[in-house]
């Protein structure tokens, strides 16, 4: 089995991000494959709660949100970086445009377009975590959806105009792994992606490059032995806080982390670690023993438990 556990669903497109970083790196890993609607009852005990796809999960510690996942697989696995051109910053920036401007239309256009081919129960369980789409007004909004996609698509082919391999140089890193994966969901998803994609020429040049990609060497594994080799680690040392953190918070406060956008869903545990890029809380379950659960400072909001 391998170290490196992705629960995660083959659809879902921030999971395919991940699985991009296993390909680019060549790494083997197993997937823990995730029902598509809650209840997640074997995701539950290593998060705490929150419920987003992917969770990278390393023995006892268990990395949310794809903006901490791929620095914690470029710290552990340096070699190819993510960041060839030695501008993690820069990346990182790309997916600040990509994982809203960019997926949210491509989002709505997915539901929208498909409605009446997903199973109710998808649609009822993303009415409740989608804040940003309006599900009554989805079909409205297909021509507006297809606009706000669209330029998106222009300012990506602006991006390769001048005939680069990759959006910061000759190799792939994560600056083309985020802006790749909203038009590998307009692929899957939308009926008449050809057509849409169909004018811009270099961006389909690379996107051919993207996807030869892969995914790495990826093995299936049961839920319950991901949570038994939780239970057989121990998570790795803590990084303590910051001594100038804005928040005033002491190592071994309760405290809550909660996603500041959709899902809103508060993990509660004891603080270990809180740096500008990070924060984590140490927690206890009976499937898992102690866990440590990371987290980006990017998009969540750490507060003293009540
Ligand atoms: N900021 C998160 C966003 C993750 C996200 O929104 N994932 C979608 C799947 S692509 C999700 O959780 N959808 C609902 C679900 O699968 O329960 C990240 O970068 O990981």
């Amino acid at each position: 089995m391998a170290d490196l556990i992705l629960h995660h669903h083959d659809p879902s497109p921030f999971a395919e991000k991940i699985r991009l970083v296993f390909g680019l790196k060549s790494l083997p890993w197993s997937s823990v494959q995730l029902p598509m609607v809650m209840p997640r009852p074997a995701l539950m005990p290593l998060t705490g709660g929150y419920r987003k796809v992917p969770v990278l999960q390393v023995g006892a510690d268990v990395y949310c949100d794809t903006r901490l996942i791929a620095l914690e697989l470029e710290r552990r696995h340096p070699e190819p970086s993510l960041f060839p051109d030695c501008n993690p910053g820069l990346a990182m920036a790309v997916g600040a445009w990509s994982d809203r401007s960019f997926f949210d239309p491509g989002a709505g256009l997915s539901m929208g377009l498909n409605k009446s081919l997903i199973p109710s129960e998808v649609i009822e369980d993303r009415k409740g975590f989608f804040n940003f789409m309006d599900f009554d007004r989805l079909e409205q909004d297909i021509p507006h959806l297809y606009t706000q996609l669209r330029a998106n698509l222009v300012l990506l082919e602006s991006m390769l105009a001048d005939g680069r391999a990759y959006l910061l140089g000759e190799r792939p890193g994560w600056a083309d792994i985020n802006a790749f994966f909203p038009v590998w969901m307009a692929r899957g998803n939308i009926g008449d992606a050809a057509r849409l994609l169909e004018p811009f020429t270099n961006l389909r040049a690379w996107e051919e490059r993207m996807q030869r990609i892969g995914q790495g060497r990826r093995t299936e594994l049961d839920a319950s032995a991901a949570l038994a080799a939780a239970r057989g680690a121990e998570p790795l040392p803590a990084g303590g806080v910051q001594v100038d953190d804005p928040l005033g918070l002491e190592t071994g406060a309760r405290v809550t982390v909660t996603p500041d956008d959709y899902g809103r869903i508060p993990v509660e545990g004891e603080l270990v670690t809180l740096t500008d890029l990070e924060v984590a809380i140490r927690r206890q379950t009976p499937e898992t023993g102690e866990v440590v659960v990371h987290f980006p400072r990017f998009g969540y909001r750490v507060n003293r438990a009540p």
